[in-house]
């Protein structure tokens, strides 16, 4: 490669690289509402520190689990049409009246996968989502959740039993099964629960209060 456009790459690479740690240190400082997430970037930077009220959640799960639309639902109460598969990372800030909850969605298509655990070590709760009638990929759900609690044997788990309106949907406690939940470790705490985003609307909106109930608990 001649020099100049050696020295052209090398800028470009630079600039892309600050734009991005400067548009995550934005969002952390002025994340005080509860709001969709920022475009997404190709790379996912990791977190600054955070100060001791901020909690939070790295949401992990397969692609096409449904992750996207569940940080989509609990800010706006709507269903997102179509969400594009997530590139990098997406995020959603939620106020309480304690502390402030950021939920940190990390792409789950194979070649993400292995940013996952880059994330763990910050996260307070570990929110996996499980599309429950996706029953020919449970073997590397299961994989996959035991690889990433293996690296973390003490931090909480919430793993969600989604797409509970599909008919061939498992339930909570056939999930807890496929994912060979019983081998936790006593000391994890950990919960499973149903979720949809497109059940009849009442059942969605409990379900979806459910999870921010369950997280207020697991995060005080
Ligand atoms: N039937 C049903 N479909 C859902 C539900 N939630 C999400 N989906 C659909 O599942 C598909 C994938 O949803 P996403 O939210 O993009 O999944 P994701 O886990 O963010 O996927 P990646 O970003 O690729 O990791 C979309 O077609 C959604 O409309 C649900 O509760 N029930
Ligand atoms: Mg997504």
């Amino acid at each position: 490669m001649a020099p100049l456009q050696h020295l052209t790459a090398v800028l470009g690479a630079a600039v892309a690289a600050l734009g991005s740690v400067l548009l995550i240190a934005w969002k952390w400082h002025f994340c005080s509402t509860t709001r969709r997430g920022r475009p997404q970037l190709q790379y996912p930077p990791l977190q600054p520190e955070k100060d001791s009220y901020d909690r939070q959640v790295l949401v992990l799960g397969l692609d096409g689990a449904g992750k996207s639309s569940i940080l989509h639902y609990m800010s706006t109460n709507t269903v997102k049409e179509s969400p594009a598969p997530t590139q990098g990372f997406n995020s959603l800030c939620v106020n309480t009246e304690r502390f402030k909850i950021d939920l940190l969605e990390i792409g789950g298509s194979p070649n993400l996968r292995t940013y996952w655990n880059l994330y763990l070590s910050r996260a307070h709760v570990l929110l996996f989502v499980v599309d429950s009638a996706d029953s020919k990929r449970f073997p590397l759900v299961r994989h996959e959740l035991h690889r990433l609690l293996a690296e973390q044997p003490e931090l909480p788990l919430i793993v969600l039993a989604h797409k509970q309106d599909q008919s061939d949907a498992l339930g909570a406690s056939q999930i807890h099964q496929e994912l060979a939940l019983h081998r936790l470790q006593r000391k994890r705490k950990f919960a499973v629960l149903a979720t949809s985003i497109i059940w009849a609307e009442t059942a969605t909106t409990k379900s979806i209060q459910d999870l921010k109930t369950l997280l207020t608990e697991f995060l005080s």
